[in-house]
């Protein structure tokens, strides 16, 4: 069975990690967000792509979730001596990942081609593409003013109030090189459990139409983000987090729904919207748990 999955960072990197042990490396493309990329120290940093890349090559940070396993942290120390910008924590080893990526974006390379040579040189089997090779930028826009999406997420952690959204970019991004075709050859679309409004609305927004049956997974259970701002971003927009509320974000596309056990009360109401319904444990906390989620899902989907 082949899978596109749509994935921003960490959530999205745990569910293609797990779906990666059941399913052949051919089966299985990530189309990621790049809507959360920016340039920063002069380098084009890429947080979502290189979550997905380091966490299917076993490289990545298991606490953290994203950045590298065994990092050293002797440039940016050496940055923040100098008086320069330390709020962004740049690893030594990933460094190197965004200054050959910045060399080869301004030889005029796209990312997706960097991207693929990055896979092949760090053992990833599977396919991983940009959701577009052209720049997208998310813009907050806060109660503080309209900001860059790094500077809302990590220096500012969240804590402006959100208004709305801004994809800068977004109305001339075509899909990358491969796109189209990793979503029409794809027997089902997952959606993995990120992010609604950052992660995964970019990603729409760019592809445009989708013609094959989707299930999305949660990011929201009890009411609660697993990780990041996307329940806090629900409720000061006015709309009550939970997994259904993430359901009706999606609900023109969704065939399926996969929602953790302790919101199976909310079945009902999504499945009154038409969309099927997986109760199951969705917390991804160990390998094993990615492993086991992944295969409910795919047994979910093979019975839509
Ligand atoms: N997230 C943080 O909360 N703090 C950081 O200092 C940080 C550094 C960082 C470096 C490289 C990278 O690829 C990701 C990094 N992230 C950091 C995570 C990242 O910015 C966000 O998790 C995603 O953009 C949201 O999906």
């Amino acid at each position: 069975m082949k899978i596109t999955a749509l994935a921003g960072g960490v959530g999205g990197a745990k569910m293609v990690h797990g779906l990666a042990a059941h399913i052949a490396p051919t089966d299985l493309t990530v189309i990621v967000n790049t809507g959360d990329d920016f340039e920063h120290l002069g380098l084009t940093i890429c947080p979502d792509l290189d979550t997905v890349c380091y966490t299917l090559a076993g490289l990545a940070n298991f606490e953290t979730g994203w950045g590298r396993a065994n990092e050293t942290w002797n440039v940016i120390s050496n940055v923040e001596k100098l008086g320069g910008a330390g709020w962004f924590r740049l690893g030594d080893q990933d460094i190197a990942t965004h200054l050959e990526r910045t060399r080869r974006l301004k030889a005029g390379q796209p990312l997706s081609q960097i991207t693929k040579d990055f896979c092949q040189a760090w053992g990833i089997p599977q396919t991983i593409l940009p959701m577009s090779d052209a720049p997208v930028r998310t813009m907050v826009n806060t109660e503080a003013g309209e900001l860059a999406f790094q500077e809302y997420f990590v220096h500012r952690r969240c804590e402006p109030k959100v208004k709305s959204f801004r994809f800068d970019g977004i109305a001339s991004a075509e899909p990358a090189s491969g796109v189209q075709e990793a979503l029409h050859q794809a027997d089902a679309i997952l959606i993995c459990p990120s992010n609604p409004w950052v992660s995964i609305d970019p990603i729409l927004k760019v592809i445009k139409t989708i013609n094959r049956p989707v299930v999305a997974v949660s990011p929201i259970i009890g009411g609660q983000s697993v990780k990041g701002p996307a329940a806090k971003m629900y409720a000061e927009l006015g709309i009550e987090p939970s997994a259904l509320a993430v359901a009706q974000h999606y609900q023109r596309l969704l065939s399926g729904y996969v929602l953790d056990t302790v919101d199976a009360k909310l079945a009902q109401p999504i499945n009154e919207l038409g969309v099927k319904t997986l109760i199951t444990n969705t917390l991804m906390t160990s390998l094993a748990d990615r492993a086991r989620l992944a295969e409910d899902v795919l047994h979910f989907i093979r019975s839509l």
